[in-house]
């Protein structure tokens, strides 16, 4: 067989794959793995520096699917390359990441071969994608990870980190909002390792892409400051590699390739319609268009000789090759630079540098106290400090935030300062939340800030942390009324209970500074979980922790802070953030009144559910029935913990434009309030 053929072949095998397995499972999208087939081998046999038998080879090239649907691209090629899997402790375990019959059985419960790429599930998935835009988005934070890594890391003579990220996108991905957030910043930076390849098919799921969309996305892309190819035939293989190749010698700008393409190529009576997108061919349909690829019209599931031979003398050859080279220069680099290769290694397993906790500040009691946002400034100053890789910012609120990392030597990222731990993502929360997500991805330790109110920005990318089960860390301050005088576009209510309600998140909302510097404690230590902290705008007190129990409780979720004589408590009073003061306050009103009250801090639900029952039933004893939840958000969700003959004092409407003081008052959010509703629970008005 000539070279050429057995390119073809490998193609066509991708493509047959493709519509067999959507065919089985009755469901998924067949027609643009056959389009991208080309595309795929081009990039993966010929460009791509990928070794499959350590697919998380630190310096590897980086391939993303941002159309996520097209999946059967990922997994004929996952398959076909003989990539290896590796476990949650990045153990290498030997055994093929997806195997044929997983692709018999796409989209079957177990199959390493699901319906959209899973990052935690599936070795050799770059990152999660699906909800379309965000795998695009995500490269950015990819990219912007390289840049950061050569910086820090690169020596004369060792190149350590020196790859290439590309992402596969369609129109779904450049008509979402985030992809042109994510463009426009990658733009401004400059992100010259980063290449996206625009699937420019015409098509989406209503039909022609005339219906919504029809601006000039060469033209916008080049006023974000990018460099566009085009490649105006899909199945022309050597132009792909030369667009590739250009791209991979342009400097100072981030490439997009426009790639015209069929969507169902070879299918006759499917190609370019809609119908090519979501459903399968049918058994007929895929019959012909075999028999149009020159392909046994029987044949299921076949790859045939030579193929996967063919890719392992291409990327299987060339990644082995590259990564032996790679190990060779990282043994000299770690004998010339040993603390450099050491953070390098602690890094790729996710581990924290020796003293990473040193001189965390401990707040001394004080009545007045401080804000939230003002303890969590000098915690992640400190955090930043001993933590070389932990590095973030803000979506355009860092003095608000108080993220800004102030120490000599942080720095601005930018352009010409890559090395800079403050990272500016302007004004675009949801491609933060994304970017985040692919700096964690790349192993750094990253940390985005807004107000809380506008999580609901960041939120499709908070909720792909968790479903990746990688640990981003959100910090949203003005958590609550304190925004005051903004009013209720900027109060958060019902935010705390809808992140509660992502799985695999843990949200802390601390009370105090110093339950501030364990809520960071704990976070840090989270390797395979995403954080989100909620901090106050204003003022905490700093409770006197020789007269009330220490703060390390945080780290269980909930603790007592202060409880009723002989530990015998008859009322219960869980409070979180701001509104712990007022929970003390209440509480010592009602010891004084001869009532055994006890407070429980509830920082975080989701860490108090992971205790054992023992713990819990510890802190919030099953036969004390008379409890008051306090929180200033939404009291969605606080039965629970209240149960049926509890109480809950928080929000059930928005709030309103007015000081602090006076929304205290008026949503009840005062001692005395505390105090009257705990007396009726107890029967003792
Ligand atoms: C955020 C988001 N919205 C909607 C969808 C549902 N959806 C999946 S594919 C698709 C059409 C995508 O069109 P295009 O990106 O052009 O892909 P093609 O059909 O050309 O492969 C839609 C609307 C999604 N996956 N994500
Ligand atoms: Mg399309």
């Amino acid at each position: 067989m000539t070279d050429e053929q057995l390119e073809q072949l490998s193609i066509n095998t991708i493509r047959t794959l493709s519509m067999d397995a959507v065919q089985a499972a009755s469901s998924g999208h067949p027609g643009t793995p056959m389009a991208l087939a080309p595309l795929v081998y081009t990039l993966w046999n010929r460009i791509l520096r990928f070794d499959p038998s350590d697919p998380i080879w630190p310096n590897r090239d980086r391939f993303v699917l941002s159309n996520g649907h097209a999946s059967m691209l990922l997994w004929s090629v996952l398959h076909l390359t003989g990539t290896k899997a590796v476990n949650a402790d990045y153990e290498r375990l030997g055994q093929p990441s997806v195997t044929l019959d997983d692709i018999r059985r796409f989209r079957q419960l177990g199959s390493h071969a699901p319906g959209h790429p899973e990052y935690h599930w599936v070795s050799g998935v770059e990152t999660t994608t699906g909800p379309l835009g965000q795998g695009i988005a995500t490269s950015v934070g990819m990219a912007i990870a390289e840049r950061w890594l050569a910086q820090r890391y690169n020596r004369p003579g060792f190149e350590v980190f020196d790859y290439d990220v590309y992402a596969v996108c369609g129109d779904g991905c450049l008509m979402e909002g985030v992809g042109a957030e994510a463009a426009s910043l990658a733009g401004h930076l400059g992100l010259d390792r980063l290449c996206w390849i625009y699937d420019n098919n015409h098509i989406t799921i209503e039909g022609s892409t005339q219906i919504a969309f029809s601006e000039d996305v060469a033209a916008r892309f080049q006023a974000y400051g990018w460099d566009v190819l085009r490649v105006g035939d899909a199945n022309d293989i050597d132009r792909i590699e030369h667009a590739l190749q250009v791209f991979r010698t342009t400097k100072g700008r981030p490439t997009l390739v426009i790639l015209d393409s069929h969507i169902g190529y070879g299918s006759p009576h499917k190609q370019d319609t809609s119908a090519a997108h979501g459903e399968p061919l049918g058994d007929d349909e895929i019959r012909l268009t075999k028999r149009g690829y020159g392909w046994p019209e029987d044949a299921k599931f076949l790859v045939p000789d030579g193929v996967r031979e063919h890719f392992a003398a291409g990327v299987g050859a060339r990644g082995a090759e590259a990564r032996r080279r790679w190990t060779e220069l990282f043994a000299g680099y770690r004998s010339k630079h040993p603390e450099l290769a050491t953070e390098i290694e602690q890094m790729q397993r996710r581990e924290l540098p020796a003293g990473w906790d040193r001189n965390l500040p401990v707040f001394p009691a004080d009545p007045k106290g401080l804000a939230g946002r003002d303890a969590s400034g000098q915690v992640l100053n400190v955090l930043a400090q001993n933590v070389p890789w932990l590095l973030g910012g803000s979506a355009d609120l860092g003095p608000s935030n108080k993220t800004t990392l102030k120490f000599e030597g942080a720095g601005d990222f930018q352009a010409g300062s890559p090395g800079g731990k403050n990272l500016h993502f302007g004004i675009r929360e949801h491609a933060m939340g994304a970017i985040l997500n692919g700096l964690s991805l790349s192993k750094l330790r990253p940390f985005g800030a807004t107000f809380f109110i506008f999580s609901d920005y960041a939120r499709p990318a908070i909720r792909l942390s968790a479903l990746m089960e990688i640990p981003t860390i959100f910090v949203f301050t003005h958590d609550a009324m304190g925004d005051g005088e903004d009013g209720p576009t900027h109060q958060p209510v019902e935010h705390l209970a809808s992140l509660r309600a992502i799985p695999g998140l843990v949200v802390l909302r601390p009370g105090d500074a110093n339950e501030v510097v364990e809520a960071y404690r704990t976070v840090l230590q989270l390797r395979h979980r995403p954080a989100v902290l909620a901090l106050s705008r204003q003022p905490l007190p700093t409770l006197d922790r020789k007269r009330y129990a220490p703060a390390s409780g945080v780290a269980r979720g909930a603790y007592v802070l202060a409880d009723a004589p002989d530990a015998r408590p008859e009322l219960i009073l869980i409070a979180t953030g701001s509104e712990l003061g007022l929970a003390v306050q209440a509480h010592e009103k009602l010891l004084a009144d001869g009532i055994r009250s006890r407070v429980v801090s509830m920082p975080s639900w989701d860490l108090f559910e992971d205790q054992p029952q023992e713990y819990r039933d510890g802190v919030l004893p099953p036969g004390v029935r008379a409890r008051v939840a306090i929180e200033q958000a939404s009291t969605f969700g606080w039965e629970r913990y209240v149960g049926a003959e509890g109480r809950s004092i928080g929000m059930h409407t928005f709030g309103a434009s007015a000081p602090l003081k006076e929304l205290q008052k008026k949503f009840g959010f005062e001692p005395d309030r505390v105090v009257a509703v705990a007396r009726e629970l107890v029967g003792k008005q």
